[in-house]
């Protein structure tokens, strides 16, 4: 029976399923450790988590069987599912990359003509070749497309790549590059019609939104000379304009802005520089825009 929460199908376990789990514990949702359920209700949201295998899951929000889903692009394309892709969600990122051993090392995608490519990922490698009018032979392997080289069943391979330690450990060496990917929330195209459900994804969609944006950013709080205001506030690359307060002792003031999280180290020296003190950066949990 339909309880009319909105179903949010998730990785059950592998490298999505903490970083999902920690967007929706900063979105607000209360999930108790799941141990071996596959479905839980969030304790204070009408959302009922539905935990899968990632490759499971375009195929059951197509189906309506979850009305949305956290999961890798690359297995929303791979599966040529039919779903909205509704946010990029900034995690999981990786790329799918053709690689080979050094002496087969491709210098131009043409070299690609005639080879054999060993991947999991067969309908995006297809796609890409095509794109690119290239005649390849594709081998579809479910697990470990690294080793294919070495085991004389492919001239290269087309695989996930985030650190490159694997392709490494197997002296491959990359080349181009198929595919970026990262997690994304997908949702069936019926949801619309569904008023109820709607306007719970809505909801989500503002905290998702609030805890990524808060996420990219950092609290900064310091002390200043009250002469260097005009100065400091030139180096701030502050999202708003900043909160001034006089201090106490009527020659400094305290100056409080939202920065983006990665430009601070940069400006630090600057700051001190220029006479800040007692500088203080602080996490935000959620920025509700
Ligand atoms: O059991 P289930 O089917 O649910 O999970 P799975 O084993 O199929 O997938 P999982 O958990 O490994 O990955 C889930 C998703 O994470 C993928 O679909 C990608 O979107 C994303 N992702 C991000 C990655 C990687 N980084 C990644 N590095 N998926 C796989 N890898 C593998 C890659 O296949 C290769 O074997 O890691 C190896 C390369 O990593 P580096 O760091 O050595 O380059
Ligand atoms: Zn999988």
């Amino acid at each position: 029976m339909d309880n009319g929460n909105l179903k949010l199908a998730i990785q059950k376990k592998g490298r999505l399923s903490d970083k999902t789990l920690e967007l929706l514990r900063l979105c607000g949702l209360e999930i108790e450790t799941y141990s071996e359920r596959l479905l839980i209700t969030a304790g204070n949201f009408s959302i009922d988590l539905l935990f899968l295998r990632d490759d499971d899951i375009p195929e059951y929000v197509q189906d309506g069987v979850a009305d949305i889903g956290i999961v890798g692009e690359n297995v929303v394309f791979e599966n040529n599912a039919d779903v909205d892709v509704i946010e990029k969600l900034g995690f999981g990122g990786c790329k799918l990359m053709i690689a080979a051993p050094e002496e087969k090392l491709p210098s131009c995608i043409c070299d690609l003509n005639g080879k054999t490519i060993a991947t999991s990922h067969p309908r995006i490698l297809q796609k890409y070749l095509d794109d690119n009018k290239i005649n390849a032979k594709i081998i579809n392997i479910s697990g470990s497309v690294e080793i294919a080289p070495a085991l004389g069943v492919a001239d290269m391979i087309c695989d996930i790549v985030s650190t490159g330690a694997t392709l490494m450990m197997n002296k491959l060496k990359k080349s181009f590059k198929v595919f970026e990917s990262q997690a994304v929330l997908i949702g069936t195209k019926e949801l619309k019609q569904n008023a109820g459900k709607y306007a719970i994804l809505l909801d989500l969609q503002t905290r998702i939104r609030s805890a990524l944006t808060a996420r990219n950013s950092k609290y900064l709080m310091m002390n200043i000379p009250s002469g260097s205001l005009d100065n400091i506030t030139k180096l701030i690359p502050s999202l708003k304009s900043p909160t001034v307060l006089p201090l106490a002792d009527g020659k400094s003031l305290a100056v409080h802005a939202v920065i983006p999280a990665q430009g601070f180290w940069n400006i630090v020296s600057d700051l001190k520089a220029a006479g800040a003190s007692g500088i203080l950066l602080l996490q935000i949990d959620n920025m509700i825009i």
